[in-house]
């Protein structure tokens, strides 16, 4: 798979174009405004210059959103025929499938993804979650309304328009098929503005949305940050929707600027700080400690549903420790584009500070790391953190309360039910959860107990279950990103009443 990957100090996005598209796409093509200020764009592996990627200003996003509501009409995207809408995103699995070795390396060379996962589960969980979407396209229509006898009441679905997308760094391409996978199959045309962090691949998957025979300007990609282009992207009032991914903060400010400018929907996904709740009942504990070790190291622990808090049961506590060590050691850190790489670095050094300050103030105020509790520093540069465990925490201390985003593990132990509960149930956020028991009962208490969007029992991480929506209570936001909801969220409800 990697061939033509090998460990080179030259490595760049030009081993697969990537280097020379520093623009946004929109309209079907790449489009550049040379007046436009750009962002030097670094490698998170080794931090190396990859490109300097325009910064899109008003003018940019007008003519992706004023594109994209000309085209949604014109090409009968949102009100042709949905099984026409079906085929093209059909086409457009098979073609993300198709071109997964490119696709693979754009993705693992420009983000913190090491290609093995890249190739295993994200190319395909992308393409099969367009397809997922794709089976969408005409079943939620809408329904008779139950009235009075001298009347017809009707509510039919319509799509928004077009939708404002802004997501994060940690998934770009997975990401992507979420949120342009749900608007699009309901009918909206998409403008979507890939993380600063990672702007790339998003190029390619737009690209190929032309080749599947998406009409031109249904999906546009506008590169840029937050402040600026994220901003205008908000306020223009061609969106009819925001679809958003990142942190709390930001979400904050996106649902000020939604409401001051419309107000429109907003969806947020606001990250987690999840935990996996493990009995003392359970009976294979090397089992347990594997999803406990995947649930917190999955691309260096940059997951919204990153499993940050193992809340164990005394009895099984230590050996399940124990064996999450080991599988932490058995990580290799190392270029994202190398097969053996299995640790994913840190995506940016502001990234890594705001880590260390976090792994810092934990142990200031009593938590000790057992393992790691710093950067790497070897042959592949400082962009690495150590796979660590923290003891000695509890509620109120930086690591325990705020979204770490890093390959940190904060254990816990617990006597008995309600406290093991009590401790899962984060006070700000309810992303997900594991919960980890051979008592049927046990688990189903708990998962009515947990405010959390996702829970998984015996198990934990993504799956191909794409009918399971995935969001938030509480801090980690609303609004659903997979599922039937995610489609729906994606679509207004008109009523008519016909007088007979
Ligand atoms: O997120 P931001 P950052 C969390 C995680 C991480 C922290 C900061 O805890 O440590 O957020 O990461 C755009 N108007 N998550 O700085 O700022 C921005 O350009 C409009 C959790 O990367 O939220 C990018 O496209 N848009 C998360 C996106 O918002 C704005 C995944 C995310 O950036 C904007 C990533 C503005 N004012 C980080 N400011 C998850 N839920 O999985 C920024 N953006």
């Amino acid at each position: 798979m990697n061939d033509g990957l090998e460990k080179s100090e030259d490595m760049s996005l030009d081993a697969v174009g990537g280097l020379s598209r520093c623009a946004h796409w929109v309209d079907g093509h790449l489009y550049r405004d040379k007046t436009e200020k750009v962002m030097c764009v670094a490698r998170p592996s080794d931090r190396k210059r990859l490109g300097d990627v325009p910064i899109a200003g008003r003018k940019t996003v007008d003519y992706a959103v004023q594109n994209a509501k000309e085209s949604v009409k014109k090409s009968g995207w949102a009100h042709g025929s949905p099984r026409e809408r079906a085929k093209v995103l059909r086409n457009w699995a098979t073609l993300l499938e198709e071109n997964s070795e490119e696709l693979a390396k754009l993705e693992s060379i420009g983000s913190t993804r090491p290609i093995r996962e890249v190739v295993e589960h994200d190319i395909p969980f992308t393409a099969e979650g367009i397809r997922y979407f794709s089976e969408w396209t005409d079943k939620l229509g809408g329904e008779v309304a139950a009235t009075s006898g001298d009347r017809f009441g009707f509510v039919h679905s319509q799509p928004y328009g077009v939708i404002g997308a802004i997501s994060a760094w940690n998934f770009p391409l997975m990401m992507a098929s979420w949120k342009c996978g749900a608007a699009l199959a309901a009918g909206n045309a998409v403008v979507l503005k890939p993380s600063e962090l990672t702007p790339f691949s998003a190029l390619r998957f737009a690209e190929l949305a032309i080749e599947a025979g998406m009409p031109p300007g249904v999906l546009n990609i506008v590169n840029g940050d937050g402040p600026r282009t994220g901003q205008y992207i908000i306020e223009h009032p061609g969106i009819g929707k925001v679809s958003f991914t990142g942190s709390r903060e930001t979400g904050a400010k996106i649902m000020v600027a939604a409401a001051q400018n419309g107000p429109k929907p907003v969806t947020l996904e606001l990250g987690g700080q999840s935990p996996q709740l493990v009995y003392e009942d359970v009976t294979d504990l090397d089992y347990v400690a594997d999803c406990v070790a995947k649930g917190v190291l999955a691309n260096g622990g940059q997951g919204c549903v990153a499993g940050s808090r193992l809340i164990a049961h005394k009895a099984v506590c230590e050996p399940i420790v124990e064996r999450v060590m080991e599988k932490m050691d058995a990580r290799k850190a190392g270029y994202t584009w190398d097969m053996d790489t299995t640790l994913a670095p840190i995506v940016s050094e502001g990234q890594m500070l705001r880590l260390e300050s976090l792994v810092a103030k934990t142990c200031e105020a009593g938590g000790r790391a057992i393992v790691g509790g710093g950067r790497i520093r070897s042959v592949y540069g400082d962009a690495f953190y150590q796979p660590t465990i923290l003891s000695n925490v509890a509620p109120g201390m930086a690591c325990w309360d705020n979204e770490i985003f890093g390959p940190v593990l904060c254990v816990k132990e617990f006597s008995d039910d309600d406290e093991g509960v009590e401790l899962a149930q984060h006070k700000d956020y309810g992303l997900a959860a594991g919960v980890h028991t051979s008592d049927i009962g046990r688990a189903l208490r708990t998962v009515r107990a947990l405010g959390a969007g996702t829970i998984w029992v015996n198990r934990y991480g993504r799956s191909y279950d794409f009918g399971l929506p995935t969001g938030g209570f509480g801090g980690s936001g609303f609004g659903k990103d997979l599922g039937r909801e995610a489609v729906q969220e994606s679509l207004q409800y008109k009523s008519t009443l016909i007088a007979i």
